[in-house]
């Protein structure tokens, strides 16, 4: 029996999530950037790994509602944590667990999540053993965590394996040609923005 689900990305804006869609895709569907905020609607991308069918869903990053875009952002991640069947937390290895304490208090249905720590090319490998240590405290709350360079290339089967193991069985959602739900339309305005 195969499996597939809805796994959504989440995480504070600049993390890194729409690269990792686009990276483990293999093409590039979403709009990344180095200003935060470059995502606004959820995306979703179909990724074939074994008899596996993992739809992601990139999200608006996760932060404080002060204005009315930013609101409907919020709203957008909050609306893919709900939907989902199993969450990608990504937390920049430069980042504090505080913001991880915050996604916890975010996660009130408490849906199961993967910790993926991004862009571990950016400290020593004694910075990252000491950040995944501090993670390690907060262990009851999440099934894995991966440590992820994007430029690097280190992480992406890790991923994908660790995934596919916490997916219900399920017959195909999408015709397996396809890569994304999205109309192609749609991700050329999104270029074009
Ligand atoms: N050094 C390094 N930079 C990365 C890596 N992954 C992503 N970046 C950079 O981080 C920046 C933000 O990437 P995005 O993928 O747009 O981040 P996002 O989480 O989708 O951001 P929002 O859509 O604004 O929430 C870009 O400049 C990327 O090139 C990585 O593994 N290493
Ligand atoms: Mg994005």
């Amino acid at each position: 029996m195969s499996k597939a689900g809805f796994v959504a990305l989440i995480g504070r804006p600049n993390a890194g999530k729409s690269t990792l869609m686009n990276w483990i895709l293999g093409e590039k569907i979403a709009l990344v950037s180095q200003k935060a905020n470059a995502t606004r609607k959820r995306l979703n991308a179909i990724v074939m790994h074994d008899d596996n069918q993992i739809i992601f869903v990139d999200t608006p990053g996760l932060h404080v509602k002060e204005k009315l875009l930013n609101q409907f952002m919020l709203e957008e991640a909050l609306k893919a944590i709900g939907d989902c069947d199993l969450i990608v937390y990504l937390a920049p290895v430069t980042d504090s667990t505080e913001h991880y304490e915050e996604f916890l208090a975010l996660n009130t249905k408490r849906r199961k999540h993967i910790i993926v720590l991004s862009k571990i090319d950016q400290v020593s490998q004694e910075k990252l053993m000491k950040r995944i240590a501090s993670y390690n405290r907060y262990s009851e709350h999440f099934e894995a965590l991966i440590p992820m360079s994007v430029t690097k290339n280190v992480g992406r089967v890790d991923l994908l394996n660790t995934i596919s193991t916490h997916l219900d069985e399920s017959p195909y959602l999408y015709d397996p040609e396809d890569i994304t739900t999205e109309m192609i339309r749609n991700i050329y305005k999104e270029f074009i923005r």
